[in-house]
């Protein structure tokens, strides 16, 4: 967190670097004439190839089959392999301020490392150094090319499932949601560029928020969408960009982060699980999310997960801004009973409830004397499909703030389920935090093979239970 020296934050070795330079100029023949202006070292390698072309075509072919082995090996089982393989070396989670693996929970709770004593001025004003070819840039998700060029490094390159037949495919309204909350602050929206051709190959952003850990509210940020281009993969551009935006956040005096992985590292405060609802089962099973269960049909299964048209709960309704007090005091105060979670301001809150068509829905109960009661919301992140001869995308919504006062929570998820059903969603997801266990198995829901590992930066605590963490990331 506080100053290290640039060997360190680039820890690329030079044949790495080199590695990256060659990835870098086959990207840039891909890419068309800004990337063309001549190097040197371009020039040989064009002369090489083409006197050697056939001998190199047969290389390439072979190069290529190698190269997709590698990545079928590579890709597979990332979070399996990380879950079994617990106690590896770590280059460079072990020099961060995070607890070592195998330790124990901190009985009490606090920073890792002090603020350093110089505050701000201790922390290095200057960039991490990248790689030649790269440069760093702040992506203004507002502007609608920039947004674009976010959205496609994600499309194609941001979190599968271990199997790689789903890849999270976010909207770029989705993306302007995520990562504009109040206070946001765009040089948090990291990007990495391929210098010759702009082409945007690395990304990571930090949005601000409080988090309160059994007693202190601790400002932090929330850590997501790391990506680092498949081609640019294993060549420790990851530990750069996190330590570049440690940086920036450590320059506006915040010293702590949560986030969220499939991958276990140093070291989770928690493991949770995900579950999943059907709501198109026909389609879960053709695109293979899910299977037909033994001695089930189609239509056993269909008649299995059907859904009442509409809403059961009487007065549950879309979410209005004029309901937004009272859901802000409904929500304020029920996360407080879970050692985890953030302390929204009203404006914050509103920023993640209020509806926006196909990013997020939320629902309120109201009485007959106008009061809110119990309110329930999820967001909308579908899937690619990968490879698939007749879908191409899942729907999937994911359960978000979801408070329960008149009715018993299984009766107001079910009307979230309905809610979902009646927008066209295939599935309907939920991790094992909060309440949730308590409508998990009566609503239907079976136990994913996803993990999502809850970690914070910078601060030791004793572990939390699912149950404990009230704290959704998207
Ligand atoms: S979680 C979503 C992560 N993204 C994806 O899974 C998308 C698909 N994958 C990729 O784009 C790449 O595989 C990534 C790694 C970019 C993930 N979190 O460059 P490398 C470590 C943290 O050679 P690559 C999310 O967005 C790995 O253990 N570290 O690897 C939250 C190894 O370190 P070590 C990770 O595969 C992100 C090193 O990186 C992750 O080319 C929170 C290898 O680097 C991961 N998900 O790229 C980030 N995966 O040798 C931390 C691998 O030590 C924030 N690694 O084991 C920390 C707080 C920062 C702010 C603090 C402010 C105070």
């Amino acid at each position: 967190m506080a100053a290290t020296d640039d060997r360190d934050a680039a820890a690329i070795d030079s044949k790495k670097e080199e590695e990256v330079i060659d990835e870098d100029e086959d990207e840039s023949d891909e890419e068309g004439p800004s990337a063309s202006a001549g190097t040197d070292k371009k020039d040989k390698k064009k002369k090489k190839k083409d006197s050697g072309e056939k001998k190199s075509v047969e290389k390439g072919a072979a190069a290529a089959k190698e190269d997709e082995l590698l990545q079928v090996l590579r890709r597979s089982r990332v979070c399996e392999d990380s879950r079994r393989n617990t106690d590896r070396a770590h280059a460079f989670w072990d020099t961060q301020p995070v607890p070592p693996m195998g330790s124990e929970y901190s009985q009490n709770s606090g920073p890792i490392e002090d603020v350093p004593a110089g505050g701000i001025d201790d922390v290095r004003a200057e960039p991490y150094t990248l790689p030649d070819p790269f440069e760093w840039t702040s992506c203004n998700v507002n502007d609608d090319v920039e947004a674009k060029e976010i959205y496609t490094l994600l499309n194609e390159n941001y979190v599968e499932d271990d199997d790689s037949m789903f890849r999270f495919d976010y909207s770029i309204p989705f993306l302007r949601w995520a990562l504009t909350p109040p206070e946001y602050l765009q040089r948090w929206h990291l990007g990495v560029r391929v210098k010759a051709n702009a082409k945007l190959v690395g990304f990571i952003t930090a949005i601000p928020a409080n988090m309160q850990v059994y007693d202190p509210v601790v400002k932090m940020v929330e850590i997501n969408f790391l990506c680092v281009h498949k081609k640019l993969r294993s060549k420790r551009l990851a530990p750069v960009l996190i330590k570049e935006i440690t940086r920036r956040v450590n320059r506006e005096a915040i010293w702590q982060a949560v986030y969220t992985a499939g991958v276990v590292l140093p070291r989770p405060v928690s493991e949770c699980r995900y579950y999943h609802r059907s709501l198109n089962p026909k389609k879960l099973i053709e695109v293979g999310f899910s299977r037909l269960g033994p001695r089930m049909t189609m239509a056993r299964t269909i008649k299995l997960y059907k859904l009442p048209e509409e809403p059961q709960i009487q007065g549950m309704r879309m979410m209005k801004a004029k309901d937004m007090d009272q859901v802000f005091s409904l929500v304020s105060s029920y996360l407080k009973k879970f050692p985890l979670h953030p302390e929204f301001s009203k404006d914050e809150l509103a920023h993640w409830v209020m509806p926006l068509d196909g990013v997020v829905y939320s629902f309120v109960r109201e009485n007959s004397s106008g009061s809110i009661t119990d309110m329930c919301s999820f967001y909308s992140l579908p899937s690619s499909v990968l490879r698939h001869e007749k879908h191409d995308r899942l729907m999937a919504a994911y359960s978000f703030w979801n408070v329960a006062t008149t009715v018993p929570i299984q009766d107001l998820m079910y009307d979230a389920l309905i809610f979902a059903k009646q927008r066209d969603f295939d599935v309907f997801n939920a991790l094992n935090v909060m309440e949730n266990e308590q409508f998990l198995k009566e609503l239907k829901f079976g136990m994913g093979d996803g993990f999502l590992q809850y970690y914070l930066y910078n601060w030791k605590c004793p572990k939390i239970e699912p149950s404990g963490i009230g704290l959704v990331l998207l």
